[in-house]
């Protein structure tokens, strides 16, 4: 019989990075060829983040060769480029699991290999986390061992990264920052950040006059790789005189090296060898291509960021359409058509203009869209100022991402009353992002903050009437959260009403059982309700709408007439909706019996949503069996 070949004959001989340390140079590029044909042909059926994974294959080989992980640490920004890491750090053959239930973790985690050096997930945390990492390694007296920060250029837009390189000045630890610079972050990198990256790899003048110059001192012997410092000294003493270039990163205390081509995986092997042994903080600037050798995701990288399936052999991705629009799509529609009405209406980003669908309002009114790059904590204090300014704003953030922007939501817009509207996208549990990503404490952080409104719809229709409820004169900070993914109607498109503020409504009659839900998983639960009914149990099912202020006239009203409450939310059962209820009972002399259900007080991994809803017994079945566990106990 004929023996199988393996499509990656180095690739698989190469189990840790101990393994890739023992090739030679020459085989290098072999096993880039390899490595990135096995994120292809992986995530063709298994899906994750693509283009940016495809874009670091030759630094990861490189890095992995030089440094001597995992001794050497390396920090990955946000992870999302890391699977060519997993891959040669030992996790290759469960590849396939990867972001699936049970399965590899969608982001680099010290939980799960120890060559993941610290969380990641949320962007622009790498710098600080490495100076740490450097710095207890020179207090502890280990000089040998190395720190490297892997950060993207559109990570560096993040206000955390500036602070890190702040700090930069007061340690001379052993600290390596690569600047992974592809001009891209999920869409176009924006900002003077990003303006300074560009003119920074297009001095084309600079790189030909030191080639040239470098040449032919080698030649004359002034100059060789042994003396590679002096090499790069060089190079970096021309660009200053050549060009009296003010680098930033230099003034920052880091002593700057590039840009060179993050695709020649023997010039960035030369490079980090030649930059690994000096002391204090180093930056490399490495200009990639984002999808580099995936045609259709080097032209539109955006769409390839997280392309679902695809057909290896076209090239096409596999998307199911049809079915009811997703609640981002909504927000962006309803946001242009509010735009149009109201020329005050304007919309903030903080980087995910065709996540959150603001491209749409992008397109219609540019002047009045502004994406702020990764900056969550600005993206709140900009809308702020805007408001203050006369304008009426939009800013949607993710809600785990929010978790960046809490104090200026506390500080520059709550405590200011200001009329502003910030959307909550990926509320509660998004699914294969996992602990990261899930949207879980946006309704229990929010609650304490005085003079905001919280509220979420429980419907895409709902959407648009609290959007348009929000921009009503003096409706202070409003805040609306809604989940990843589709929503319920066919037809969402309902006529503008406004709704009042603080309000729910009582969705059945029911005499045993109250059911309290806040947002669209109280839809989800219609059903519950029925085979309740089915079973002898009568549930009153109430939608609360809003968590602040909260409707003390439906709690009131279920405190006198139920024995039995449930509280259900998309969110932690540490001080949301639950809580806000069991506040109101114990602060007014009621005594049901309340059962908060909603995602423990623990961090959630990732899976489907259905997979982890079941876990987090918030699915329908665990709701029902809670409902009816509470009747028992009335039966007795
Ligand atoms: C705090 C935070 N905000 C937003 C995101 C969403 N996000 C994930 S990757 C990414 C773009 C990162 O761009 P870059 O660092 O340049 O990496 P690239 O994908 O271009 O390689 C964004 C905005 C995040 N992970 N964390």
């Amino acid at each position: 019989m004929e023996e199988k070949t393996s499509k990656y004959p180095l690739l698989d001989s190469i189990d840790s990075p101990a393994d890739l340390r023992k090739l030679p140079e020459k085989q290098l590029e072999q096993l880039c060829r390899e490595l990135r044909g096995f994120i292809i042909d992986s995530l063709a059926n298994n899906p994750g983040h693509f283009a940016s994974s495809l874009g670091t294959v030759e630094l990861t080989v490189a890095l992995h060769y030089v440094f001597s992980t995992p001794d050497d640490k390396l920090v990955w920004d946000v992870g999302h480029q890391a699977y060519g890491h997993k891959i040669l750090t030992g996790r290759r053959d469960l590849f396939h699991t990867n972001r699936k239930f049970g399965g590899l973790k969608p982001f680099p985690s010290p939980e799960e290999s120890e060559y993941d050096s610290f969380v990641a997930g949320h962007a622009s945390n790498s710098i600080s986390a490495a100076l740490g990492l450097a710095v207890s390694a020179n207090i502890k007296g280990n000089t040998d061992e190395h720190v490297v920060a892997v950060i993207g250029d559109g990570s560096m837009s993040g206000g955390l990264a500036y602070e890190g390189l702040n700090n930069l000045a007061n340690t001379k630890s052993n600290l390596l920052i690569i600047l992974n610079d592809n001009n891209m972050s999920i869409d176009k990198s924006v900002g003077g950040m990003s303006e300074v990256l560009i003119s920074m790899h297009s001095s084309k003048a600079y790189n030909k006059i030191r080639y040239g110059i470098a040449k032919a001192l080698r030649k004359i012997g002034i100059l060789n790789e042994r003396r590679a410092n002096a090499l790069i000294r060089f190079n970096n003493g021309l660009k200053a005189m050549l060009f009296r270039q003010n680098n930033f990163f230099e003034g920052m205390s880091a002593r700057y090296f590039g840009p060179i081509n993050g695709h020649n995986v023997l010039e960035l092997v030369r490079m980090l060898r030649s930059i690994k042994d000096m002391t204090g903080p180093r930056m490399l600037h490495i200009h990639t291509v984002k999808g580099k050798g995936w045609e259709p995701a080097e032209k539109n990288a955006t769409l390839w960021h997280q392309p679902g399936i695809f057909d290896v052999e076209t090239g096409e991705r596999i998307v199911s359409t049809g079915g009811t629009p997703r609640f981002q799509d909504v927000f962006g529609e309803t946001l242009v058509e509010l735009a149009k009405e109201n020329e005050r209406v304007v919309g903030i980003t903080p980087a995910m203009p065709t996540g959150c669908s603001m491209n749409k309002l992008m397109e219609v009114f540019p002047d009045r869209f502004f994406d702020v790059g990764i900056a969550e904590g600005h993206a709140v204090t900009f809308s702020a100022g805007l408001a203050k300014g006369g304008m009426l704003p939009f800013c949607n953030i993710y809600s785990s991402f929010m978790q960046r922007g809490y104090d200026n939501l506390i500080h520059d817009a709550a405590l200011q009353k200001l009329d502003m509207v910030l959307c909550l996208d990926r509320a509660g549990i998004v699914g294969e992002d996992g602990p990261t990503h899930h949207g879980a404490f946006d309704l229990a952080y929010l609650r304490p903050v005085p003079d905001i409104t919280i509220s979420s719809p429980y419907d895409e229709c709902e959407l648009r009437r609290l959007m348009y409820t929000a921009v009503q004169p003096g409706m202070g900070t409003f805040v609306i959260r809604y989940p990843r993914g589709k929503g319920s109607l066919a037809d969402w498109h309902c006529p503008f009403e406004t709704l009042e503020v603080g309000t729910g409504r009582k969705l059945t009659d029911g005499k045993d059982v109250a059911l309290l839900t806040i947002g669209p998983l109280g839809k989800v639960m219609e059903s519950v309700v029925e085979d309740a009914a089915a079973k002898g149990v009568s549930v009153a099912h109430y939608d609360m709408r809003f968590l602040k202020p909260i409707d003390e006239s439906i709690l009131r009203e279920v405190a006198e007439n139920f024995k039995y409450i449930v509280t259900l939310e998309d969110g932690t059962v540490k001080g949301g909706l639950g809580s806000a209820v069991a506040e109101y009972m114990a602060n007014n002399a009621y005594s049901p019996k309340i059962k908060i259900l909603g995602i423990p007080d623990a961090f959630v991994e990732h899976g489907t949503p259905e997979q982890l809803y079941e876990k987090c017994g918030m699915d329908k079945k665990s709701v029902l069996s809670a409902i009816l566990e509470f009747n028992g106990v009335a039966g007795q």
